[in-house]
């Protein structure tokens, strides 16, 4: 239990950032230790915000990120000054493409010598500002409450996005007074709805259309609308698309979410909502009847009720026809996967990997990919049935993102299973974090695509070329035995028929796991585009 400050006591800054944070619901502190921090430890440890301490600090940041992902709240971590940022800065830039609201704590060199080349000197604000909606430094012990306040709030003000404050060592250390309770963050999604105007319009454009389909992104999942969404989709009879974050905000086995079918429903569409993060002054690629610039809940909730749909024919009958067809398309193309998924050749098949997996997935298991073509078979195959459960880099692509992900998503959800998917390529960037998954009891499940290749460069690279060069890791590497090295089990699948009993027993084990399947190099992810 934190102790009580009471307003006229001084206490030191690190105590003022973490006392602020608990105020705020900050349960979790990613870091790598760092001198600089010491005094926000110490205030973390009296506010009772637990340490989650990591081997690099790309996993602290990623983890901070991941939170954020899981929980639609801030996730947080500290690096030190210098080096423990600039190791931050890849998760930065992630959860800025993604729109993750994440609060970044840096060390800084102290400021009564600034200049003067203390260690790990350097001014982080220039080189993060460009990343992040709010970038400052706490050059006074007393501003550190506001300072926080403000940070949060920024990172949660849609479109939500990472902010960073850096605290000079001797104000961090140096004391100031409390300064009393705190604001409440804003809740962005009780926003109102969009122009009345504009509601009508799209409703008028929703109910008259022929083909109608939604095709939502991140956003729907920031802007909380997935209730709203699928009250919508119902009442209307709209096919629903969604992808990134957003998946899961309709489930997968909902009669109107179609996956396989996509290309077909969005070339065939007369008439398409797309919901996602569009920015007013951004150029779209096609004219717009009516742009929403609203809360999620309230909007769609106004765009439905505006169309009048549960009026009994205010839906024409071709809306059933289009649902079905697309319902067509969508079971032949998964009736199509299932020779691939039963594939029995050894080294495996990346198909055979997920045809197996699926059978042991829960509703709300936390599915996190990290990796090149691996990844892209699973982005394909995996549904998710509720909302937050499939996490991927998002469109910064950044390798190494899923041990920080996965780390975060087990302990926002200890009671869910979280699986992990590794390229063997990601497994370098991030593998030492299985010794923190152990020296935590984290019980995540990784599962590596072992093809001894950087698959989805090396076989366009041969396609362009004829030849591939810096495309090749080892074969075969024991990366199970580097988990068991680390204090996690391990497990090594070779064959199609050893795999779901080494699956099995990793979920069973009751800590964190890596099953390392040995997986076919020749088999290239069917792309149309590499880096569009
Ligand atoms: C930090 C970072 N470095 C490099 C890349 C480029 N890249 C994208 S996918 C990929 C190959 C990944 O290989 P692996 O994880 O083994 O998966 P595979 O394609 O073999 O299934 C590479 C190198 C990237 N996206 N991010
Ligand atoms: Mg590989």
């Amino acid at each position: 239990m934190a102790a009580e400050i009471d307003a006229s006591t001084q206490v030191h800054g690190g105590r003022l950032v973490a006392a602020r944070l608990r105020a705020h619901g900050v349960t979790k502190l990613f870091t790598l230790s760092g001198g600089h921090l010491f005094s926000i430890y110490d205030g973390c440890r009296a506010e009772g915000i637990e340490i989650v301490d990591v081997r690099h600090e790309q996993a602290a940041a990623f983890a901070a990120e991941g939170w954020a992902k899981v929980t639609r709240t801030v996730g947080v971590c500290a690096l030190t000054a210098g080096p423990g940022v600039t190791n931050g800065m890849s998760a930065i830039a992630s959860a800025s493409h993604n729109h993750s609201p994440m609060l970044v704590l840096g060390g800084r060199a102290p400021q009564f010598r600034w200049g003067q080349g203390s260690l790990q000197e350097i001014d982080h604000v220039p080189f993060v500002r460009p990343l992040v909606k709010l970038a400052d430094t706490a050059v006074e012990t007393a501003e550190i409450p506001a300072l926080v306040d403000e940070a949060l709030t920024a990172a949660i003000t849609p479109h939500s996005g990472p902010v960073f404050l850096d605290f000079p060592l001797d104000q961090v250390f140096g004391e100031a007074a409390e300064p009393g309770p705190a604001a409440p963050l804003p809740e962005p999604w009780r926003a109102p709805a969009a122009d009345a105007r504009a509601i009508e319009r799209a409703a008028a454009w929703l109910r008259d259309a022929e083909r109608p389909v939604i095709m939502a992104g991140a956003g729907l999942y920031w802007g909380r609308g997935e209730e709203s969404l699928r009250a919508l989709a119902e009442e209307l009879r709209i096919p629903v698309f969604l992808n990134g974050l957003a998946r899961g905000c309709l489930a997968a086995d909902h009669e109107l979410a179609f996956s396989r079918a996509r290309s077909v429903g969005l070339q065939g569409a007369d008439v398409a909502l797309v919901i996602d993060v569009a920015e007013p002054d951004r150029d779209h690629p096609r004219k717009l009847a009516a742009e929403l610039y609203g809360a999620l809940p309230a909007t769609l909730d106004a765009v439905r009720s505006s169309a009048g749909a549960s009026a009994p024919g205010a839906v024409g009958s071709e809306r059933e026809a289009w649902v079905q067809s697309l319902r067509t398309t969508e079971e032949e193309r998964r009736a199509a996967e299932a020779g691939e998924l039963a594939d029995d050749r050894a080294p495996l098949h990346p198909m055979r990997v997920y045809g197996e997996l699926m059978h042991l997935l829960d509703r709300d298991t936390i599915v996190i990919g990290d990796g090149g073509d691996f990844v892209s078979y699973a982005g394909r195959l995996i549904d998710s049935f509720e909302p937050g459960c499939w996490l991927d880099p998002g469109p910064l692509g950044c390798l190494g993102s899923g041990f920080g992900y996965a780390l975060a998503a087990k302990l926002a959800r200890p009671e869910r299973q979280v699986v992990l998917l590794l390229g063997d390529g990601a497994f370098g960037f991030s593998g030492m974090e299985l010794d923190t998954l152990a020296r935590h009891g984290v019980a995540v499940l990784a599962i590596v695509g072992n093809n001894g290749i950087w698959a989805l460069e090396k076989h366009p690279m041969e396609a362009i070329y004829g030849y591939s060069v810096a495309a090749d890791l080892r074969p075969a590497t024991r990366y199970d035995q580097i988990a068991t090295a680390l204090g996690c089990h391990g497990e090594l699948v070779s064959t199609p028929a050893e795999l779901r009993p080494a699956l099995q027993r990793a979920l069973e084990c009751g800590g964190p796991a890596l099953v390392n399947v040995l997986t076919d190099p020749s088999v290239a992810y069917p792309r149309r585009s590499n880096l569009a």
